[in-house]
């Protein structure tokens, strides 16, 4: 760490553990000086403090009992008599005014003179006439709690013990918690105990459905479910299809249809075609169970052997159109019309176009000839 050195060659003794002094150190030019706060005096060895027993010395100024304290001392008086506004004479008691009469709360003047203590509500004035001692309510009667009841300084409460509440419109009596609440007209009649009307037999009086209701059908009272549209039956299980599902379809949500495999749609009205693997060759029609229908002319599982011939087939894809032909005449032109130009216009004309498609078929000798 770095210090400055000051030009002045005087070091600051405080500057390091407080010059050794219990509580105040002052540094001076060339030397230091400890001093003690007020209450307290130097020791001999010029560092430590101890305290001043102020009451060795003309009994710290008290007419009658002097305690001495750490860093101080305090004056104190024999009953009846209070200390003055300077904290050290002792005087008799003639008004409110001193220390509120030594009063702990109330201070009044009495008949003859002197004060009168009194006390607020729910404290006693203890036999000293001055001091309020809390009053134990809950010594007599319970303090009016139907259960438990708690002092405390100035009043007490009512409280209630496990598995009670107190009740609002008399926080003196005790009610049943039931958690869940009761509902549907239930009574709670004891901690966690619903009376229940018939028909709800459940948890805080609630319905009870079994089998409990499905996809979000609400439970009523008598075991009853009330289900959402689309769905029936006991406990809502049940879909219902307003168009019925065909060829041993099952109806599995609303208005959704498992269909068999062998068809589909909404109603499973539609047979469902399914090629065959391998295809059957040469035009052959797939039948059930993956087998093929072979036309005349064809064997085999595939219908891939020919038996008969196969003859080429010519069919003449002849047909009209109409084309547009572009045509050359001559006019008169020029600004009188007196010289002849040659003009273009395009004529509509009807032409044969001539097709063929070449095709094959397989052509079986005639059975009857
Ligand atoms: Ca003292
Ligand atoms: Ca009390």
């Amino acid at each position: 760490m770095m210090s400055l050195v000051s030009l002045a060659s005087d070091v600051n003794e405080c500057a390091q553990d407080n010059g050794l002094c219990e509580h105040d150190c002052t540094n001076q030019p060339g030397t230091f000086s400890c001093r003690c706060n007020t209450g307290y005096t130097i020791t001999a060895d010029g560092h430590n403090c101890t305290d001043i027993d102020e009451c060795k010395l003309q009994n710290g100024g008290c007419s009658h009992e002097c305690r001495n304290t750490a860093g101080g001392h305090t004056c104190h008086c024999p009953f009846p008599l209070l200390l003055d506004q300077r904290n050290s004479s002792c005087v008799n008691v003639t008004s409110c005014a001193l220390r509120n009469g030594g009063c702990d709360h109330i201070c009044s003047l009495g008949a003859e003179g002197g004060v009168h203590c009194s006390c607020r509500a729910g404290w006693e004035l203890n036999a000293d006439h001055r001091t309020c001692d809390d009053v134990d309510e809950c010594v007599s009667f319970s303090g009016g709690c139907e259960q438990v009841c708690v002092n405390h300084a100035g009043g007490f409460n009512c409280s209630c013990r496990s598995g009670f509440e107190s009740r609002k419109d008399d926080p003196t009596k005790c009610q049943p918690v039931c958690e869940p609440v009761c509902q549907n007209s239930g009574v709670c009649v004891a901690p966690n105990t619903c009376d229940c009307p018939a028909g709800y037999p459940g948890p805080g009086c609630s319905a009870m459905c079994s089998p409990p209701c499905a996809h979000g059908g609400s439970c009523m009272r008598w075991n009853v479910c009330l289900c959402p549209p689309g769905w029936t039956g006991d406990g809502c299980h049940t879909a219902v299809c307003e168009l019925p599902c065909g060829n041993g379809g099952r109806c599995v949500a609303p208005n959704t249809c498992q269909c068999p495999s062998d068809y589909s749609g909404l109603q499973c009205l539609t047979p469902v075609t399914t090629p065959c693997v391998p295809p059957c060759q040469h035009g052959a029609a797939c039948g059930p169970l993956n087998t093929c229908v072979c036309p005349t002319g064809t064997s085999g599982i595939r219908c891939e052997k020919l038996t008969c011939p196969v003859v080429t087939t010519v069919v003449s894809m002849a047909r009209a159109v109409r084309k547009g032909f572009r045509e050359s005449y001559v006019d008169r032109c020029g600004p009188l019309g007196v010289q002849l130009c040659t003009k273009y216009r395009i004529n509509q004309a009807r032409v044969y176009l001539q097709a063929y498609r070449v095709g094959y078929k397989i052509q079986c000798p005639d059975k009857t000839r």
